[in-house]
């Protein structure tokens, strides 16, 4: 029977589009880890740490647009998978989980591995599923979600292995599409009653999908308003909205310059990074906020309701404009050229590394940024040349755990990759490289700007019991997993002397440099 079940288990997620299943074998998935040895047109990915395989498969799904599924044996092992799930939530990612289970009437009895599988992973999964010989049938009948993680939890008696493992195929089919929350009627009131009061509106562009992008560009363009495009939008370098773009960085939205120039916040795309979105619901938690976007979060504390549909915004599009201000585009553009001339100044600091690199890298390369100070560095101070980069964050959850594993996972074969992480980001993820035996043909860099602990929250609170400090240096992981090693110290370091193999890239900035450079870009405001 336990075979019988873990067939029928597959197939049904076969013709549920799943092609990538991520195996992180033990004994009580035994009848996975058999069919899975079989040859199947399908891919199998090996992986020990459960937590790397959920980000990895987070990765691969969103790479792919398709549901990837993650098989694990039981106990803490199923808990593992958490952080991924929650990542997969906010950012409607199809995961499935396919945790074994020992049977049912071990429950609650602390023998051995039989922890509580069943709703352990709370909200984060949608769609919910608990399976045994007895319920058999209704395998057949098990639906993924489509916005979000799905837990198959498959209880085996033993013995594990229970008929001989062979005659067994699985079909390749088209996944379906992701779902797009349904428009609401009420969507177009609450546009129409936004755009009564937004006169002077700050457009804030977040992540936006490759199919949205396009659409959002006309429509900014027509609106003429300011726009503050995160790198995650795609629209941050874009030539043509160049006259409406801002660029010297999210620090221009000081409260007291956001009330004199802007009266509300149009947010299209996903939830922004940048610190005004989070004085919205303090000091500026009376300015209107309009939030744009198909993954229906709000993103604010204070709105209850969830964002419009694009689709909704767009159909109402003709109707709106906006009111420019060119003394604030004027400010802006003193404030970007004395930006340029920062990064020249201290060439060494930890920002203007991001402009060093993000001229190395390759056009149309997949770069992946990191929580927290690398996102912000990069939009603050890569190029605003269009490389055609195509760039992916974990900004679900904005966690730190597992994005070696997710960049692995979302690493295209057709172009260069580049994973820019902070140091401690990297030591949460370190066993990620071992999934690199499955990827040998990817061209991978992976950059850690080591500055020697959390500093963001040196920025913040100027406390150093935040930053768990300490002075490791990665060469030795890079030789342990057989990658290259690159350690730089100047931006000279980085110029042609990469080659086309995987490569670990130890970016060390110079303290002294990033506090001067701080200094001078907050100077340029006053
Ligand atoms: C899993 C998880 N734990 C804790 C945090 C809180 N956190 C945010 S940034 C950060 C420090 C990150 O340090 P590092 O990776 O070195 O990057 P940098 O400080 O340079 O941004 C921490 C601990 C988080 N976001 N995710």
């Amino acid at each position: 029977m336990n075979i019988r079940l873990a067939k029928k288990i597959l197939e049904r997620l076969s013709q549920q589009g799943v092609k990538d299943f991520v195996l992180c074998a033990g004994a009580r998935n035994a009848p996975f880890v058999k069919l899975l040895g079989l040859k199947l047109d399908i891919n199998v990915h090996h992986f020990f740490d459960e937590r790397a395989a959920a980000f990895f498969a987070l990765g691969r799904s969103q790479r792919d647009h398709r549901p990837v599924a993650v098989l694990t044996t039981s106990g803490t092992a199923a808990a593992e998978l958490l952080p991924a799930a929650v990542e997969a939530h906010y950012t409607y990612t199809q995961l499935i989980f396919v945790t074994a289970d020992r049977p049912k009437n071990y429950r609650g009895t602390g023998a051995p591995q039989a922890i509580e599988h069943v709703g352990i992973f709370s909200h984060y999964t949608k769609c919910n599923y608990d399976f045994d010989f007895a319920n058999f049938d209704q395998v057949d009948e098990f639906e993924l979600s489509k916005s979000g993680a799905t837990h198959i939890n498959v209880c085996f008696d033993e013995p594990l292995i229970d008929e001989a493992v062979e005659n067994f195929a699985l079909r390749d089919i088209k996944p379906s599409q992701i779902n797009r929350p349904m428009a609401d009627s009420s969507e177009s009131t609450r546009i129409t009653d936004f755009f009564a009061k937004a006169k002077k509106p700050l457009v804030v562009l977040g992540g936006l999908s490759t199919a949205d992008r396009s659409r959002v560009f006309e429509f900014v363009k027509n609106l003429g308003a300011a726009v503050y495009a995160e790198e995650t939008s795609g629209l941050r370098e874009c030539e043509a909205l160049s006259g409406l773009l801002l660029k010297s960085g999210a620090q221009l939205f000081s409260r007291e310059r956001f009330a004199k120039y802007f009266d509300s916040v149009l947010r299209i795309g996903s939830v922004p990074t940048l610190r005004l979105w989070r004085d919205l619901e303090y000091e500026l938690h009376d300015v209107p906020v309009l939030s744009v976007c198909d993954l229906h979060f709000s993103g604010l504390a204070r709105e209850k309701q969830n964002a419009v549909s694009l689709d909704a915004l767009l159909n109402n599009a003709t109707e709106f404009f906006a009111l420019k201000s060119p003394e604030f585009m004027a400010y802006d553009k003193k404030v970007s050229e004395s930006l340029s001339a920062t990064i020249a100044k201290y060439p060494n600091a930890e920002p203007s590394f991001f402009h060093w690199l993000s001229l190395q890298i390759s056009n149309s390369s997949t770069v992946m940024l990191g929580n927290s100070l690398p996102i912000r560095e990069w939009c603050l101070a890569a190029t605003t040349e269009d490389k055609e980069f195509k760039i992916i964050a974990n900004r679900g959850a904005n966690g730190i755990d597992g994005l070696i594993s997710t960049f692995i996972g979302a690493a295209s074969k057709h172009s260069e990759n580049w994973l820019v992480l902070g140091d401690l980001s990297a030591l949460y993820d370190l066993n990620a490289l071992a999934a690199l035996k499955s990827a040998d043909s990817l061209a991978l860099r992976i950059v850690v700007i080591n500055n020697n602990g959390g500093q963001i929250f040196q920025k913040i609170f100027k406390d150093k019991n935040f930053v768990n400090e300490h002075h490791f240096e990665f060469s030795k992981w890079a030789e342990m997993f057989g990658l290259k090693y690159l350690k730089v110290t100047t931006p000279q370091t980085l110029r042609g002397v990469l080659e086309d193999v995987p490569t670990v890239i130890e970016v060390c900035p110079s303290a002294s440099e990033t506090q001067s450079f701080w200094q001078h870009y907050e100077g340029a405001f006053q």
